[in-house]
């Protein structure tokens, strides 16, 4: 069976960091070219949100990977710039999109950036929210002590999607949509090395590209002491494409405050809004916590 999905992506594959040294995240250029390459797949269309990068960037890159790696052929749309603002919710280009594709049928939306633009379309046409069979996301913890530890150095990650915009994820919850979250606790099980990128570089110019692209994101993680990186948002597009590849299950999800644990030694009162997954109260999701044992080669295969 072919499943119809849409992307939603703040792809920003060999990007610079704005505000501090460094490259963005590759992640979401594994799994746009995950989706790609699948056989029971059909992307209907990629709408870009900011989220790792801006939203300049992340569009520019969606048309770049839609024209030179699937012949133009999947329409490209640019989303929110911006976390939404429920006392002024300002429609896009790609919220157009994905209502009018709604419209038209239903779909899996893989939302691997801030889930602004869906949280925008449940607001603006909530009237399609039965309409989205279910949608994939990379965010979550079971405790607000289960810390995103990178590299060997005490760094912690935040949970970037759910941080850049918490009230998308409430908006998502509170439809009653079918959601699936793919967190660290699965992807930091998940490791690319630079065995695994000079794999990759199969004579095709989309895994070329990317796995050049990786090389600079590879070594900012070894420099924090890890032996590879995590590709975080491929989990999500593996679930769509194949599901049995990973481990779920069903929990309930809630939004709480606790000390911000990006802040080392935090004693300055700053506190965050964490996503909680476990059996207490709070809406059902669909929680991705581990891969099967041969998970690795499957996903190396998947992408060449
Ligand atoms: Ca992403």
């Amino acid at each position: 069976m072919i499943k119809q999905v849409w992307i939603d992506t703040d792809l920003s594959v060999g990007m610079k960091r704005h505000a501090r040294e460094g490259y963005c995240d590759v992640d979401d250029g594994y799994a746009v070219l995950q989706l790609m390459k699948a056989h029971n797949i059909n992307i209907k269309g990629i709408s870009a949100v900011f989220g790792n990068t801006s939203i300049e960037n992340a569009y520019a890159l969606s048309q770049k990977m839609s024209k030179e790696f699937a012949g133009g052929k999947i329409p490209v749309y640019k989303g929110a710039g911006e976390a939404l603002v429920l006392a002024n919710i300002e429609t896009n280009e790609a919220v157009e999109a994905l209502a009018a594709a709604l419209k038209k049928e239903k779909l899996i939306i893989m939302a691997i950036g801030p889930a602004t633009n869906v949280g925008i379309l449940l607001l603006k046409y909530p009237e399609l929210a039965p309409q989205i069979e279910d949608v994939v996301l990379v965010a979550g913890r079971r405790k607000a002590t289960d810390y995103f530890e990178i590299g060997t150095q005490g760094n912690h990650a935040p949970d970037l999607n759910f941080d850049l915009d918490n009230n998308a994820f409430r908006i998502m919850f509170e439809a009653k949509i079918k959601v699936t979250l793919c967190p660290f606790e699965i992807s930091n099980k998940v490791w690319l090395k630079d065995a695994d990128l000079k794999r990759l570089k199969n004579g095709d110019p989309v895994n070329e590209w990317l796995a050049e692209a990786s090389k600079p994101w590879l070594e900012q993680w070894i420099k924090q002491g890890a032996e590879g990186f995590n590709p975080f948002d491929v989990l999500a597009s593996h679930y769509i494409i194949a599901p049995e590849d990973l481990k779920v299950e069903p929990l309930n999800t809630r939004l709480e405050i606790h000390q911000n644990d990006m802040i080392p030694e935090n004693d300055k009162m700053v506190f965050k809004q964490y996503l909680l997954c476990d059996k207490g109260a709070g809406y059902p999701i669909n929680y991705c916590y581990d891969v099967v044992a041969d998970y690795h080669e499957k996903l190396i295969k998947s992408l060449l």
